[in-house]
């Protein structure tokens, strides 16, 4: 007799090809060992089918094992850290720590994201390849002429999407920002595999969702191959690391990286995260800001408001040992006045949960 084995609900992540957060959402899975499928639900970007069904309007979708669907990367990461405790945490112990980590992938999720965008939808090269080559995963195999017409819809859309998203004014501030992560992230893989030593955290996810992608698309792959061939490596190794069974760094490992890159999060991202506020609690649609000698010009979202009070809720409720450990180093690295401003905010934002 075979021996029995229980049957195993996993979770059902519906995804899609040159999806950064779904990417993400995927790593971490698999890194953690959560048992799950990956879907990419046939049809032009997944709608009409079981992603419309969900309802969440964004991907990726989160089916847990009892039905449900639930939506956005970060809130899901955490839930499945209430889910599955102290099974491959992607949380460093210390929750001085886990902010950093959480500062690093806001900065990630909110703002790399940008720049990935703005170079994959920025020229012709680029805009062909990466929408053929996405459209080629959600519609499986088509005639040539059907990919032809859903390529030029999907560019379209993109492209518009870019414009608002992304705004012309921004290429060179977003240009410097990928690169300066690069220089980053080749420094660090002189140390250590991961931020926070040789297990991924999840600001190695956030990275991880932007970077993969940058890894593939025309422009910002020669970048990455030209100046740094070890994140590109670090992407295709991160992609299944569920063999990965590492510890965390004591600090004085980690902290030469991890300042560097909160030195970004001060400089580029915690600025436009405080004037993408102060616009969305004044109803504005678009705001500008001044800083690092550049002019920044873009919309203001209403999820940046509620990332913003999430990181700040967070700093709050550190116990004063933890704040203090950490202290210096936020205000070195320019990040502490705006996380430390913890005015709650005029417009409500509800505890951080899945959708
Ligand atoms: N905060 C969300 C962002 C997800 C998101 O923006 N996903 C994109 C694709 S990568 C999307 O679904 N955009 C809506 C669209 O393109 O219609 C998360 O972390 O999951």
């Amino acid at each position: 007799m075979p021996p029995t084995t229980t049957p195993l609900t996993p979770y059902r992540l519906l995804g899609g090809p040159g999806s950064p957060y779904s990417l993400k959402m995927r790593a971490l899975l698999r890194y953690r060992r959560l048992p799950h499928l990956w879907i990419v639900p046939r049809g032009y970007i997944g709608k009409g089918g079981e992603l419309a069904a969900a309802g969440k309007g964004m991907i990726p979708v989160l089916q847990y094992p009892d039905g449900s669907y639930h939506a956005d990367s970060t809130p899901l990461a955490v839930d499945l850290e209430r889910r599955h405790p102290g099974q491959r945490s992607v949380l460093p112990a210390d929750p001085a720590v886990a902010l950093l980590s959480h500062l690093i992938e806001d900065m990630a999720d909110e703002l790399l994201v940008a720049a990935m965008f703005d170079l994959r939808w920025g020229s012709d090269i680029d805009r062909q390849f990466c929408a053929t080559r996405q459209l080629a995963g959600w519609l499986g195999p088509v005639p040539k002429s059907d990919m032809d017409a859903t390529v030029a819809r999907f560019t379209h859309r993109q492209t518009q999407q870019r414009t608002k998203m992304v705004m012309a004014d921004n290429h060179e501030g977003l240009m410097a920002l990928y690169q300066d992560v690069l220089a980053v992230m080749e420094d660090m893989l002189q140390r250590t595999s991961y931020l926070f030593g040789e297990r991924p955290a999840l600001a190695d996810f956030g990275l991880y969702g932007q970077l993969s992608q940058c890894a593939i698309d025309p422009s910002a792959s020669a970048i990455m191959r030209a100046r740094a061939p070890r994140t590109f490596q670090w992407t295709q190794s991160l992609d299944d690391a569920c063999g990965v069974d590492g510890e965390w760094a004591p600090r004085d490992i980690w902290e030469p990286s991890v300042r560097r890159m909160l030195e970004l999060v001060g400089r580029f991202h915690l600025p436009l995260l405080a004037a993408n506020h102060a616009a969305v609690e004044n109803a504005q649609a678009h705001f500008e800001a001044h800083f690092d000698g550049r002019h920044w010009r873009l919309p203001a979202q209403s999820y940046k408001h509620k990332c913003l009070v999430w990181l700040r809720r967070e700093w709050q409720a550190l116990p004063s040992d933890a704040q203090a450990s950490i202290r210096g180093l936020l205000a070195d690295t320019g990040c502490l006045d705006t996380l430390a401003a913890g005015t709650e905010p005029r417009l409500p934002v509800p505890a951080m949960a899945p959708l």
